[in-house]
């Protein structure tokens, strides 16, 4: 990379902070727009840090309004990571409508821009849920598995992929889809399983495992995620997928457990509750062709990876409390106005 600018969208989330910081500490010659719209997920204290450094810019703004696309992309922009979304299953069965405006209607609005733009990359951060189900034990996502999701989110996701292929085709814009399996690490905002498994029991609250408790994720640290997209954005080929993973399949009480015994809790938080409609038994990415291609390779086995996080949780405390406590809202109000 020499000398560019790159926007980034939802930067201000759990994988785009991260993403950010990692460009910021790792690439001085590269400038960051962050395009963010803080919803309840978009915290700007996750990047105070940078606040004021000539190479970082932010803009408050909604992805599915042109104007404020147009706003971020004053001053010129070389390439395009689009991490923003409505990115909760849960709430997407609650209501998807927003998932639709937001991953959709979003994605259709920045691919627009980018195209009058001229710019060099778009990459768009997909998820390995648009391939649906693998149910039993057997098989893993590669590129070439059907798309058959089966949650309005991974609906609404899966739609922006093919829009963004779509452009591609049909226009030529350098487009990448990565699709990641469950991230996690530091700044995940805790209505995701392990971050709400961690502060759950930091707290001695008891902590929720939806059905039997079996269904399998398959788990990467956002840190090697976020190299991973460094390199697709440097290597990768436009028009093609990339399938991202950490080779780390556990059922979700193995991971509850092992929250545990990290925390040195007692099982006996353990809650089993009610499962989630539609809730896809087994997702596991086959990442060979990243791995191939652009050289890439996890280096954070689950263990450590379970284990800083358990540590980022327990010594910013401060910062999932107001969360958990609702402060959130109050501080954006008063810190960027309403909206
Ligand atoms: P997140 O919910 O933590 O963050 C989303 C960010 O997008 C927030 O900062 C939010 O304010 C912003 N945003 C939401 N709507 C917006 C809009 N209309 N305009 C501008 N900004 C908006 O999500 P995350 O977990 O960091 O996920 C980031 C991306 O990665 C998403 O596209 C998600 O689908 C994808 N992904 C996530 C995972 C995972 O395990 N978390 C795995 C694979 C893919
Ligand atoms: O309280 C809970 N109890 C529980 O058993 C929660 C919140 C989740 N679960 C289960 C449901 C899933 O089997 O844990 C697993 C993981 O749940 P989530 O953290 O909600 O993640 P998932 O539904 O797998 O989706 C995540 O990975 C892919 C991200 O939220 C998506 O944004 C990403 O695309």
């Amino acid at each position: 990379m020499s000398d560019r600018t790159i926007l980034v969208t939802g930067g201000c989330g759990f994988i785009g902070s991260n993403f950010v910081r990692h460009l910021m500490d790792n690439r001085p010659d590269v400038r960051v727009v962050n395009l963010d719209k803080l919803t309840y997920a978009g915290n700007p204290e996750n990047l105070a840090g940078f606040e004021g450094d000539p190479r970082y810019r932010f803009v408050r703004g909604d992805v599915s309004e042109p104007a404020d696309v147009a706003r971020a992309m004053e001053g010129g922009v070389d390439e395009i990571v689009n991490f923003a979304a409505e990115s909760h299953v849960d709430r997407s069965i609650l209501d998807s409508r927003l998932f639709v405006k937001t991953n959709v209607v979003g994605t259709q609005v920045l691919l627009e821009a980018a195209r009058r733009a001229g710019v060099s990359r778009f990459i768009q951060i997909g998820t390995d849920e648009v391939y649906g189900d693998l149910g039993g034990p057997e098989g893993l996502f590669t590129e070439e598995t059907p798309l058959a999701p089966n949650s309005p989110y991974s609906a609404s996701k899966a739609a922006a992929d093919l829009l963004v292929r779509s452009y591609f085709r049909t226009y030529g814009l350098p487009a990448i889809v990565t699709r990641c399996s469950n991230n996690y690490g530091p700044f995940q905002y805790p209505e995701k399983l392990i971050p709400l498994l961690v502060t759950n029991a930091l707290d001695d609250r008891p902590l929720p495992i939806y059905g039997d408790g079996l269904n399998v994720r398959d788990w990467i640290h956002v840190e090697d995620h976020c190299r991973a997209l460094e390199t697709v954005l440097e290597r990768g080929r436009p028009g093609e997928t990339y399938n991202i993973g950490g080779s780390s399949e556990r059922t979700n009480l193995e991971v509850a457990r092992a929250v545990l015994a990290r925390l040195e809790k007692p099982e006996s938080l353990l809650s089993f509750v009610p499962d989630r409609p539609g809730h896809d038994r087994r997702y596991a990415i086959d990442p060979a062709k990243v791995r191939r291609e652009l050289g890439w390779e996890p280096r954070l086995d689950f263990a450590t990876g379970i284990d800083r996080t358990a540590r980022w949780y327990i010594e910013n405390r401060r910062w999932w409390e107001r969360i958990k406590s609702g402060e959130y809202r109050e501080y954006y109000r008063l810190q960027y106005g309403p909206g």
